[in-house]
């Protein structure tokens, strides 16, 4: 919570001789501290296992990223008032360069308790985000790639071959699809909204390329969609895909920010739609893969709302519930009833069709 993204007008640096007056950016603590603050107080977090995390050692960092952007990072980190991790909005505050790393080495830590056999699930409420972040840039608020550092580390120190990436941020996980766009050994699913951020990227021919070819699938929704647009998506093509591929791990780019009430995008989802996607992951994990599923937080900016969806993402994947109940559901009872429309289904029934490219891959080395 310590990593300081400023004084911006909103997700733009603020410029007051422009006439662009200063306010807090867009991806700050709140959110992210009050979903903590629900997860303590409804009585959750006494039922969970701590895992404490460690800095992400740039070797682990240099699994997905280049040498010369972890140099940059560091190095906008060293300044006195920060910098920018490579597109304009992505502010680096100082010292957020370790408070990167620590988000990198949560997942990690994280991977080794699901490795050592203590845990089977977790979440890493950890910020700042990475699915933007490609290997030589950081961009939409994204400094290094933890998801993909996680993947990357599960492989190569805890020996899990096949490492499946689903992604229900509301924007593409473009970063997390280009660093293992030609790779078959790890399986990246964005669902999101149709260009949104980045303009022009996660469209379903996106699809692989090389060994890779078909072992990326977007499934990029119009906007407007809702409950039913995500559930079609996730029984049509995410559950059918990790079954084809067979993980031996299962992690997810977690963003709450499809949730109805998010600045930043379009889309209907409420609580329950996050608690029902959770238990659809999580019956594929204990069919596929011993039920091993480890998320990273990603997006979600409505900071009276993230936290409802945090806590029954977390209570389904801890197998619980708790006294509290989301007091929005009546509110967006009319949203959420929305039903599948014909321009959604077709999306999702388009990229179903490439599920039958995934077969469990043969990677050689
Ligand atoms: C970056 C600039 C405009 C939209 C914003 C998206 C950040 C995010 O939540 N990505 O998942
Ligand atoms: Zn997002």
């Amino acid at each position: 919570m310590w990593h300081d993204t400023g004084t911006s007008a909103g997700l733009l640096p603020a410029n007051p001789s422009a006439g662009v007056q200063p306010a807090v950016h867009v991806e700050n603590p709140e959110a992210k501290r009050r979903a903590h603050e629900l997860i303590h107080s409804s009585g959750l977090l006494a039922e969970l296992l701590a895992v404490e995390p460690r800095l992400a050692t740039e070797d682990e960092l240099l699994r997905v990223h280049t040498s010369e952007h972890v140099a940059h990072i560091k190095a906008q980190s060293a300044l006195p008032g920060g910098g920018d991790a490579g597109d304009g909005f992505s502010p680096v505050g100082r010292g957020s360069y370790e408070i990167a790393c620590l988000a990198a080495g949560g997942l990690i830590e994280l991977l080794t308790a699901v490795a050592g056999g203590d845990i089977t699930r977790g979440y890493a409420l950890i910020r700042p985000p990475g699915h933007h972040a490609t290997a030589s840039q950081g961009m939409g608020f994204c400094l290094f790639n933890s998801i993909a550092v996680a993947a990357r580390h599960a492989q190569e120190a805890l020996g899990f071959a096949r490492v499946a990436i689903v992604d229900w941020d509301a924007h593409h996980g473009n970063g997390t699809q280009s660093i293992f766009y030609s790779d078959p050994s790890v399986l990246t699913i964005s669902l999101h909204q149709a260009n949104c951020f980045p303009p022009n990227s996660g469209w379903i021919n996106e699809n692989g390329a090389g060994e890779g070819a078909g072992y990326n699938i977007n499934v990029p929704l119009p906007p407007g969609s809702g409950p039913a647009a995500y559930l079609h998506a996730m029984t049509e093509v995410v559950v059918p895909a990790l079954d084809r591929f067979a993980p031996d791990l299962i992690l997810l780019a977690n963003g709450y920010d499809a949730n109805v009430w998010d600045p930043l995008a379009r889309q209907m989802l409420t609580a329950d739609t996050y608690r029902t996607m959770t238990r659809q992951l999580a019956e594929a994990a204990d069919r596929l893969c011993h039920g091993r599923l480890v998320a990273g937080h990603e997006g979600g900016y409505t900071p009276w709302y993230v936290p409802f969806c945090a806590l029954a993402f977390l209570e389904e994947l801890a197998g619980t519930t708790t006294h509290v109940t989301d007091p929005l559901a009546a509110v967006a009872a009319g949203y959420a009833a929305e039903p599948l429309l014909s321009h959604q289904q077709a999306v999702v029934d388009e990229a179903a069709q490439l599920v039958p490219r995934i077969s469990i891959p043969v990677v050689a080395g």
